[in-house]
């Protein structure tokens, strides 16, 4: 793309506001501020060999993982911009154990809260496989003037107003949905800005993928084995196999889903009965994400962005990517219900 024709972020977001007169650019100013924090904690991913910022911080989270120090400085980055930022209350972050409510008079007039995965796959950090930032974007419900509140951060999915990721692979890119449809955005370094690559994004209604961790294959319920085996026979009216492949990073994972299609599941077993998943910021944003995509995502009995939150971390088994192949493995499971 020549340079004349390179369209920031943020002219691009600009340009989408001026849609709605009414518009007051608030949301825009969340969207720039989470890709500020995403160039800022990409420069720390790019050089993580050479840095005393790899392995193991010795802490573990709120989830009982062990913290990777770049999910610290991750979390600790967007926790600080977004304080900075004019338009965001508070903040709910895997690596805390409860939302953040920004004390200053100004951020308790702010509209919005921010749900965030800081760093999503960061076991793959040493071995150099895409990480990516997960973020979701609420309209408050709590009254302004005053602190945010827990039930703002535990709003269905169907409730949100932005979502997206920001990936750190072969390129750094930001990719979010709005109600207007989801747009990809590829860093450009040498200007420091992230650039309109990928107009309205749509995800293909079939394809080849399924993006799975076989390895728990030995905790799968009946349906969920009979749909492995139907995607590991050649299936003569579709042609050649499926494809199996699966990164561990599920922002790499749905990427390339939303991209070339297909299907990508974590769902509940035997030792993880309610699935590994969180919710609120990682199946909310991505569901969010997809199906403005044209995708489609359930949890087993229901779509996962009409699931009601209880608790800030809970967890959900998640059929996430082409509409056609989520239907497809709905035909073999049956999950009992819903997980809330
Ligand atoms: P498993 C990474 O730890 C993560 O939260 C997601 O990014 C990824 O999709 C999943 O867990 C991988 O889990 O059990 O297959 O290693």
């Amino acid at each position: 793309m020549s340079q004349s024709k390179l369209i920031t972020m943020d002219e691009f977001t600009i340009q989408e506001t001026r849609k709605f007169p009414q518009a007051t650019g608030d949301l825009s100013a969340i969207l720039r501020d989470i890709g500020l924090a995403g160039k800022i904690i990409n420069k720390q991913v790019r050089k993580a060999g050479l840095v005393d910022i790899l392995g193991k911080h010795g802490a573990t989270n709120v989830q009982g993982e062990e913290q990777m120090k770049l999910d610290i400085f991750a979390n600790e980055t967007l926790i600080n911009i977004l304080k900075n930022c004019t338009e965001c209350a508070g903040i709910a972050s895997e690596e805390n154990d409860n939302h953040l409510s920004y004390e200053d008079t100004f951020s308790a007039n702010s509209k919005y809260v921010v749900l965030f995965d800081p760093l999503d796959g960061s076991s793959n950090i040493d071995v150099n496989a895409p990480i990516g930032t997960i973020f979701a974007i609420y309209r408050r419900v709590s009254e302004l003037g005053k602190p945010c509140t827990e039930a703002d951060f535990l709003q269905p999915g169907n409730k949100l107003m932005a979502a997206g990721y920001v990936i750190y692979g072969s390129s750094t890119m930001m990719v979010y949905a709005t109600r207007l449809g989801v747009n990809g955005f590829t860093l450009e370094p040498s200007i420091g800005e992230f650039c309109l690559s990928h107009p309205n994004m749509k995800c293909p209604e079939n394809g080849k993928i399924y993006s799975l961790n076989q390895g728990n294959s030995v905790k799968f319920d009946d349906g969920m084995l009979n749909y492995l085996t139907y995607c590991m026979e050649s299936n003569k009216e579709e042609g050649r196999p499926y494809s199996q492949r699966y990164i561990g990073s599920m922002v790499a994972d749905m990427h390339r889903t939303l991209i070339k299609g297909g299907i990508f599941i974590y769902p509940a077993d035997k030792s993880s009965p309610k699935g590994k998943l969180r919710l609120q910021y990682e199946c909310n944003p991505m569901a969010f994400l997809i199906e403005a995509a044209g995708g489609k995502a359930v949890c087993g009995t229901s779509n996962i962005l009409d699931i009601i939150p209880t608790e800030l971390h809970q967890r959900t088994p998640i059929f996430i990517g082409s509409k056609n192949m989520v239907n497809k493995v709905m035909e073999f499971v049956k999950v009992k219900e819903v997980v809330g």
